[in-house]
């Protein structure tokens, strides 16, 4: 498989390939899956058979399909007349705005590679993705629900020399507020961008050229980086859109933060603006905000995790709000209960689609005309017949059908290996290129998957995905800790939250005072402990050497016979 050509070579750290093997390239080539077709050049197609068609609506924006496309020229002309490069990795920190689309399909324009963190990742997470991708950029926001990110792009830029570049995106000026008033920072403004002549080319990519690095849920240890070509990323836009039955019509409500592969992709914000349809984003997925912006925009579909369905139920009644437009929700990231699945019809008006996913690949879908008891009860089959899925015993053998087992699954959109990762590779890959997802399931006679759970040590709270290992090492750096072993533990609300075991060293210290340890770390906030219980020792056993994923199960086993109402 082949890389974007014009990388200046040597002091560079690799530049991000995805590849599968000739064979399968050459299989999903032929089935009509991998096109050749890029970002940057379908935008264009798009802004010419519609433009004047509605792209984008946030805040005080609304951007039809011709000014999307000339802003995203317009930024790639920026960027590049910066001096960046093609293939350079820029970090794209910012929340539900406008902006973010357009800065997404300017780098994709350029042959520039975005690398998405969420808003809630602080300077630790994104020094790690800074060095791990070898940015040479930041885009961020100014500021977002009370966080300073020209505060983060200091920091990152005195760490991290490298990140030579960093533009800063201001929402939108409340009407009357300072606008004209110069910035407290020397960032350049990224709205300046906007103003450079467009003479781009609409894309310089090829279809197997890597597009962008998501970042995966970290089930051991920090993020990997996860690279997506723009032949398998847009296979699956164009065949989610299908499933989910986007066409131009379709008026998408980004909720959830649109950095996150589920509201990115699945479909999300860029399978609907390739179906021509239109995209609102919620500046907070409140729901409030985003009932008032359903009625406003007369919202089709929107993409919810199961906390704030739940919210969405309790409120939508009592809201005043017209949510007749609304046809489908989808829910995904962690695992829905069929009480609360059973409830989106009767109270929302519209169809429930689960969506079972990883920023690494493989998406299931439950079908929009399926029976009620799949939707409910199942998290939907795969995108494509060439999605190939294993489900295996701990010793490797595939299980009788119907039985749970480890999830491992390779096909046209599922990445062959992290970016620059060995280690990592050996361990989430098979020889023969399947992927470990850490997902304990089970196949029902139709074929469509039921979670179960998870093998590994992580944390699913909220959708959100917390390494036991990450946070435990940052307990560890306090100088009143002596060991620690973070686990979960089911939450009525949250589905699952976390509970740090801590052995003390010398004078115990408070949970506050550790939790504010943590947070002075740099890192999001739904990492830190949501409980904090202190030990003298951790369960001792017959054996001499307690692996860390032992210990951990004891002591969620321990915790829960103790709790079992905990929550
Ligand atoms: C999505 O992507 P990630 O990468 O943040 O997390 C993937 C993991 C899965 O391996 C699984 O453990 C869990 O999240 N998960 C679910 C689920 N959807 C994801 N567990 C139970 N039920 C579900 N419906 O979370 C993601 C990516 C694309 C689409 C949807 C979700």
């Amino acid at each position: 498989m082949t890389t974007a050509p014009t990388v200046p070579a040597s002091t560079e750290p690799p530049h991000p390939v995805q590849s599968w093997p000739d064979a399968f390239a050459a299989r999903y080539r032929a089935a009509g899956h991998w096109r050749g077709e890029t970002f940057g050049a379908w935008l264009r197609e798009r802004a010419e058979t519609h433009p004047d068609r509605l792209a984008v609506i946030g805040g005080d924006q609304r951007w039809t399909y011709a000014e999307l496309d000339q802003r995203a020229s317009a930024l790639a002309a920026g960027f590049l007349n910066a001096g960046l490069r093609q293939g350079d990795r820029v970090l794209v920190h910012m929340p539900n705005m406008p902006d973010f689309i357009a800065v997404a399909m300017g780098l994709f324009r350029a042959g520039l590679i975005p690398v998405y963190a969420l808003p809630a990742h602080r300077i630790t997470e994104i020094g790690h993705f800074a060095r791990g991708s070898g940015a040479r950029a930041y885009v961020a926001a100014a500021a977002h629900a009370g966080f300073d990110y020209t505060m983060l792009a200091r920091a990152l830029q005195e760490h991290q020399p490298r990140v030579e570049h960093v533009w800063i995106a201001e929402p939108d000026a409340p009407s009357g507020a300072s606008a004209g008033s110069a910035p407290a920072d020397p960032f350049p403004r990224l709205a300046a961008l906007y103003d450079m002549g467009a003479a781009v080319p609409a894309s310089v990519s090829r279809g197997s050229d890597v597009a962008f690095l998501q970042i995966s849920g970290g089930s051991t240890g920090l993020s990997k980086l996860i690279p997506r070509t723009h032949d398998d990323y847009i296979y699956t836009l164009r065949e989610s859109a299908r499933i989910c039955g986007l066409d131009a019509d379709a008026v998408f409500l980004g909720a959830l933060p649109i950095a996150h592969n589920f509201p990115m992709s699945s479909p999300g914000f860029l399978g609907t603006l390739y179906a021509g349809g239109r995209v609102v984003l919620a500046p907070s997925p409140d729901p409030e905000s985003c009932f008032a912006l359903v009625e406003r925009e007369r919202v089709t579909v929107t993409s919810l995790v199961p906390p704030l369905l739940l919210q969405w139920l309790d409120r939508a009644p009592a809201s005043g709000r017209d949510l007749g437009s609304l046809r489908a929700i989808q829910v995904g990231g962690a695992k829905l209960s069929a009480e609360i699945a059973r409830r989106v019809r009767p109270t929302l008006g519209a169809t429930l689609q689960q969506v079972f996913g990883m920023a690494e690949g493989l998406v299931n879908y439950t079908r929009l005309d399926d029976p009620d008891e799949l939707i409910i009860h199942t998290q939907g089959r795969p995108i494509s017949p060439d999605d190939e899925i294993l489900i295996l015993d701990d010793e490797g053998r595939p299980v009788e059908p119907g039985q749970a087992g480890h999830l491992l699954t390779r096909g046209p959109y599922t990445i062959r290996a992290y970016h620059d990762n060995p280690s990592a590779n050996a361990r989430a890959f098979t020889d023969d290129g399947y992927y470990r997802t850490g997902d304990v399931v089970r196949m029902t006679p139709e074929g469509y998957l039921e979670v179960q759970g998870r093998a590994g040590d992580h944390i699913n709270r909220a959708g959100e995905k917390i390494s036991a290992e990450e946070i435990e090492d940052h307990l560890l750096s306090h100088p009143r800790v002596f060991d620690a072993a973070v686990v979960s533990v089911p939450d009525e609300f949250l589905g699952e939250r976390s509970c740090a075991f801590v052995i003390p060293k010398g004078a115990r210290p408070r949970p506050a005072e550790l939790k504010r340890w943590i947070r002075a770390r740099g890192i999001a906030d739904f990492k830190i402990p949501d409980q904090i219980l202190f030990v003298d020792a951790f369960a001792s056993t017959a054996a001499l050497k307690v692996s860390r994923k032992t210990l951990r199960a004891q002591l969620r086993a321990r915790l829960l016979e103790q709790e079992p109402q905990a929550g």
